[in-house]
């Protein structure tokens, strides 16, 4: 009995195995290796030029600027005194720049600053805001005294200071002579491209970032001769009125602001920030002759701030 069962078993064994090798089911196999979720990035990057009287801030101290658009000097800045409102592309953590810092104005005294935000790599909507601001008489002099006896008087240090009525700004999109942003290279070639023009201008454009409002080519500023106070403003309302300005009669140039750095490189139709171009902002500020004594030792502090966001599946940022 033990030997028949024993049998039985083999055969079972043995008719398992028939039946694995007649049941192969026919296939195929196809393998997509590597499947990655890696998060894009939008990092913003800003650096910054300054002049003041004529002068340029350099990694020298202040220098002539030789270049009479930025000002006759006049002395002040000294050349070669300390400034830090001209930096090479950075993240601004923990403060560590500031874009104006002059601290010993006197009326008459004019600058500028040309600012130039990256966003790398991907397309962004952008917003500026300025807050965080102190605004006091810091201490009172004997004319400050006098003058300010008919707005409240300067009794109070931490009172409220009058610099600001006085100090004025302008801002503008520094896109230069050809619309959008060709990025010219620091040797004055053209980025990735073959082909110096399109639609005959010249996409070499040597206005661009320059520091100066050249006003044949640069629209209406955005800021004319402006008392800034606390503000938030977004990007795309310059950018997107820029394209309506500038990018609409032109053939072949892409709405969304993807042109190659040719012809309205980095100007959308919506106003969004085109990943890895460079924007430049010129932001000049006048403090003028006529300014009053009651403005002696005002100070006028303020934190400025750019923030991006994320342009895809966010149709409503900030
Ligand atoms: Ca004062
Ligand atoms: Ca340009
Ligand atoms: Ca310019
Ligand atoms: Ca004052």
């Amino acid at each position: 009995m033990k030997k028949i069962l024993l049998s039985v078993g083999i055969l079972a064994v043995v008719g398992a195995i028939v039946v694995g090798a007649t049941g192969a089911f026919y296939g195929d196999t196809e393998t997509s290796t590597g499947n990655t979720f890696t998060a894009g990035s939008i990092e913003l990057k800003v650096d910054s030029e300054s002049y003041y009287n004529g002068m340029v801030c350099t990694e020298d101290g202040w220098q002539p600027s030789n270049n009479e658009e930025f000002g006759e000097v006049v002395g002040f800045p000294i050349q070669g005194t300390n400034c830090d409102g001209t930096w090479e592309e950075t993240d601004l953590e923990g403060g560590v720049h500031t874009f104006f810092n002059f601290l010993d104005l006197k009326p008459g005294d004019h600058g500028e600053n040309t600012i130039s935000l990256h966003v790398y790599d991907n397309d962004a909507w952008g917003q500026f805001v300025i807050d965080g601001i102190i605004d006091r008489d810091n201490s009172c002099t004997d004319p400050e005294d006098a003058e300010d006896a008919e707005n409240g008087n300067c009794s109070n240090p931490n009172g409220d200071g009058e610099i600001d009525d006085y100090l004025l700004f302008t801002g503008w999109l520094d896109q230069g002579r050809t619309p959008g942003f060709q990025n010219v290279d620091a040797d004055g070639n053209l980025i990735d491209r073959d082909d110096n023009s399109e639609n005959g201008i010249q996409l070499v454009d040597s206005l661009e970032g320059n520091n100066i409002y050249d006003s044949e080519y640069e629209g209406v500023p955005f800021w004319y001769e402006e008392n800034i106070g606390n503000l938030t403003h977004e990007l795309s309302d310059v950018l997107s009125a820029a394209y309506d300005y500038y990018c609409l009669d032109y053939e072949n140039v892409s709405a969304d602001g993807h042109n190659d750095y040719g012809l309205c490189q980095g100007l959308a139709f919506d106003g969004r920030m085109v990943g890895s171009t460079t924007y430049y902002f010129g932001l000049a500020w006048d403090f003028p002759l006529e300014s009053g004594n009651d403005a002696q030792t005002d100070e006028y502090t303020a934190d400025m701030t750019f923030k991006v966001e994320q342009f895809r599946n966010n149709p409503n940022p900030f």
